[in-house]
């Protein structure tokens, strides 16, 4: 069957967290997530889910401009139009058309999801994965005490989590990550990650992060500035991890050539989508760096997608793939994602595409808005 899908269906649900999670730049307590629906003329479906949040702090896109981009922009290039690969679509969508990279990522991806369909292969196994289950770490927020986040890390570590991320923001930053090592001990994986709050001026806090043993602090300065965070890298032995700075493959070169850090955090929805993913993928294993799957607070149609990309071999550090039951009430599809007491994901290997049920009652429920692109 040929790769094409003739309509296009946007949905905006509200999916409330069970906790609000706070970053450097921000706190959110309800997610607003655009999902796409391409319906190709079998009737066959494939999903994306836009990575876009509700406010500015962590890219320049927001749900709002991801949803107008692809009204204006990229359902009319793509739509009814048969496309030789999946692999095509990221070229397609980059002539003449600057940014918007979160919004292309919802789209591109949902035509992986579709041509896997089409195949009948799992998304996994078309995306050239390898693995059945992904090793997971937990993302926590910023938390108002020390002793909070170290309940928090505690209660991490019994669940299974492989790894601890904590959010840091200057003046909630030292004290808190000492308490917690304290308190897990050496053997513990800890992360930091502080989306961008600090500059070369704050060098004295990061040198006494630097001593606290992490496995890698993430994005310390500026989301452009690969300059900075290389002259950060050759001061400090915690590898520094590249989450905003890294939009494509170029800028993941850029980083190893400038030696701006050791470890890349791979969002597919922040570099495009799944093609460029891929390329990073396999730039980074060449260059032996190793890389992970980070998540952006996505529903059950996201994280399908990142287990999958997760399931590739470079993704050797646990990826921020949460089990559904950390962030919501209930998720929008069946079977919920879990994760066992080793700290597993399974991949999920049994079905074409995605591998879960996409549950539209729930959807119907949960949507605020719909908009219908196509015949
Ligand atoms: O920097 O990784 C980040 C959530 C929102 C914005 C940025 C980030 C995050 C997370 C969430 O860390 C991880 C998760 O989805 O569990
Ligand atoms: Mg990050």
């Amino acid at each position: 069957m040929t790769l094409r899908f003739d309509r296009i269906v946007l949905r905006e649900i509200r999916l409330p967290l069970k906790q609000p999670f706070r970053i450097s730049s921000g706190v959110v307590s309800e997610r607003r997530i655009a999902l796409v629906e391409l319906q190709h003329p079998d009737g066959i479906s494939g999903w994306g889910e836009c990575v876009a949040g509700e406010q500015p702090n962590y890219s320049a896109e927001t749900i709002d401009t991801a949803w107008w981009a692809i009204r204006t922009w990229i359902a009319p290039r793509l739509r009814e139009q048969d496309l030789p690969s999946p692999n095509a679509v990221q070229q397609l969508l980059a002539r003449d058309f600057r940014g918007h990279l979160m919004a292309k990522a919802s789209v591109e991806m949902a035509t992986w999801e579709l041509a896997a369909r089409l195949d009948g292969v799992p998304l996994a196994r078309k995306l050239g994965g390898t693995r059945e289950e992904i090793p997971t770490g937990i993302s926590l927020g910023i938390q108002s005490t020390p002793e909070a986040l170290v309940a928090l890390a505690l209660k991490a570590r019994a669940d299974g989590y492989r790894k601890i991320k904590m959010k840091i923001a200057p003046g909630t930053d030292v004290d808190f990550v000492a308490a917690v090592r304290n308190e897990l001990g050496q053997s513990m994986a800890l992360a930091v990650d502080a989306n961008s709050a600090y500059t070369l001026d704050d060098s004295a806090v990061l040198r006494q992060l630097d001593a606290l043993d992490l496995v890698m602090i993430e994005q310390p300065l500026g989301r452009e500035d690969l300059v900075r965070h290389a002259a950060l890298q050759h001061s400090l032995r915690t590898p520094l991890c590249l989450d905003e700075s890294i939009t494509d493959l170029e800028r993941a070169e850029d980083m190893v050539t400038l030696g701006s850090g050791r470890i890349i955090n791979i969002k597919p929805g922040r570099v495009g989508g799944f093609s460029s993913s891929l390329a990073i993928h396999d730039y980074c294993w060449a260059h032996h760096v190793p890389v992970w799957c980070g998540g952006m607070l996505e529903s059950g149609i996201g994280r399908a997608h990142n287990v999958a990309l997760a399931s590739l071999p470079n993704f050797t550090l646990p990826g921020d793939l949460s089990p559904s039951a950390r962030y919501w009430e209930r998720d929008i599809v069946t079977p919920e994602w879990t994760m066992d007491e080793r700290g597993m994901v399974r991949v999920p290997l049994d079905g074409p595409g995605i591998g879960v049920t996409v549950d539209m009652d729930r959807i119907d429920n949960l949507t605020v808005r719909k908009d219908v692109i196509g015949r």
